[in-house]
């Protein structure tokens, strides 16, 4: 099978300039191709996988990915899929969002067989007289004004700047064909019409060349929502941001009805095995064993096989409740976004202390929860009213962990 069919089986193809020739070329050769992405903030998100686990797939094939990061476009801002006018950066941040995402995309693609570029190196180069006799020309204003990123900005407004971002976007495209043989741009749905203007300008300046753009579609969840993002914002690549086990906890909670999907987009596993595992979904659904699947595979890319293993270990503790199993460091990383409490290292009667530490609003709750065997204290079920906390039990005497329910988790601190 060809790389372009599996990226059709994995649903991974939403627009291209010309599919069968790009399959005729792939055929033929190993292509250079490319991927672009500005360094508008300082790590990826997982919306940015979509389009770079693509680059991926095609260097897995033997083909030569190149990453562009936009030193000289973050400078203008792309209007793509945005409503509003971005505000300019200053070059100390484009500067270092530049080296932070040069750093993790060089944990992503290894060092062998990827090259990574910066468009500032050119594009900073071109003087105002020769990009408007040498490049203007080639673009007719009606077409650029119907690209969606612009159309949709015209009734309230868009500024020359970003008005004109899709001219530079061609300029790389022609400027990697030229110097570095690059015949393919591809990137997310929302890229499509600047990917358009870089194959019509090579067109243009070289006729017989032959150039193209592919898109992959946007990701949407079965429920409507917004793709990539929890209650606590945008899912991060960074670990400092996103904890590896905050990253797993994403992936194991997708919907039975999207799973599939993203098993296919996101990971690397064979046809085969994916086909198994939606047979699974939907005859064992409860074993999660796709979800379980997903998450380790996009955390082991993402964070490397040690952090997958642990976040996969502090998942499994947290589901069984046995929470005296985990370290401080786990600990720490389980709950930092739960809700956390502070507590004095005083012993005190369980009643009195989840209503002080607010995880019971009443001590008639409290009571009945406790009774009712919903309330566990260090992953241990306390069902006597007159039981006493003791925060120096665990955890150095620095952390309690309650539990409300099975699900509701709760962090106290203690201090001295
Ligand atoms: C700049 C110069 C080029 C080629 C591409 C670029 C960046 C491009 C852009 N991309 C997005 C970004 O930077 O703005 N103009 O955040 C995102 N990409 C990829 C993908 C995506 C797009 O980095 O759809 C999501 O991740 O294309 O929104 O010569």
């Amino acid at each position: 099978m060809d790389i372009l069919d599996d990226l059709e089986w994995r649903g991974a193809i939403n627009q291209c300039t010309d599919i069968d020739g790009l399959r005729e070329l792939l055929k033929n050769k190993k292509v250079s191709l490319y991927c672009g992405t500005d360094p508008t903030g300082d790590s990826l998100h997982i919306g940015h996988l979509i389009p770079f686990i693509m680059l991926k797939r095609f260097q897995l094939a033997g083909h030569h990915p190149y990453i562009l990061i936009g030193g000289g476009t973050g400078f203008i801002g792309d209007p793509s899929g945005r409503k509003t006018e971005r505000q300019l950066q200053t070059s100390d941040q484009v500067e270092h969002n530049k080296k932070a995402l040069t750093n993790q995309m060089i944990k992503l693609f290894g060092t062998e067989n990827f090259k990574i570029v910066n468009n500032y190196d050119w594009l900073s180069k071109i003087d105002l007289l020769s990009f408007l006799r040498d490049y203007g020309k080639s673009f007719n204003v009606n077409t650029m004004l119907s690209r969606e990123a612009v159309a949709s900005r015209l009734k309230n407004g868009i500024s020359f700047t970003e008005f004109s971002y899709q001219i530079l976007q061609a300029i790389d495209f022609l400027h990697l064909n030229n110097t570095e043989g690059i015949q393919l741009e591809i990137g997310g749905a929302d890229q499509w019409g600047n990917l358009v203007n870089g194959v019509d300008l090579i067109h243009a300046k070289k006729p017989d060349e032959k150039a193209f753009g592919l898109t992959i579609p946007l990701m949407l969840k079965a429920d409507g929502t917004k793709f990539g993002k929890t209650a606590g914002g945008a899912v991060w690549l960074d670990p400092k941001k996103t904890s590896p086990f905050e990253f797993y906890q994403f992936w194991f909670n997708q919907d039975d009805r999207d799973v599939v999907k993203y098993l296919k987009y996101f990971t690397f596993l064979s046809h085969e095995e994916i086909d198994d595992l939606a047979e699974k979904v939907k005859t064992e659904p409860q074993k999660r064993e796709a979800q379980r699947r997903l998450a380790e595979e996009v955390t082991k890319f993402v964070h490397g096989e040690e952090a997958m293993e642990q976040a996969e270990k502090m998942s499994k503790i947290l589901f069984s409740g046995d929470v005296a199993q985990l370290s401080v460091d786990e600990l720490k990383q389980a709950f930092e976004k739960v809700p956390s409490v502070e507590v004095s290292s005083e012993p005190a009667n369980i009643i009195d202390w989840l209503v002080d530490t607010d995880i019971e609003s009443s001590k008639r709750q409290a009571r009945e929860d406790v009774q009712n065997g919903a309330i566990t204290i260090n992953g241990e079920r306390v069902t006597d009213e007159s039981a006493t906390v003791d925060p120096n039990a665990h955890f150095d005497g620095k952390y309690v962990v309650a539990r409300k329910g099975k699900r509701n988790y709760f962090l106290a601190k203690v201090t001295k």
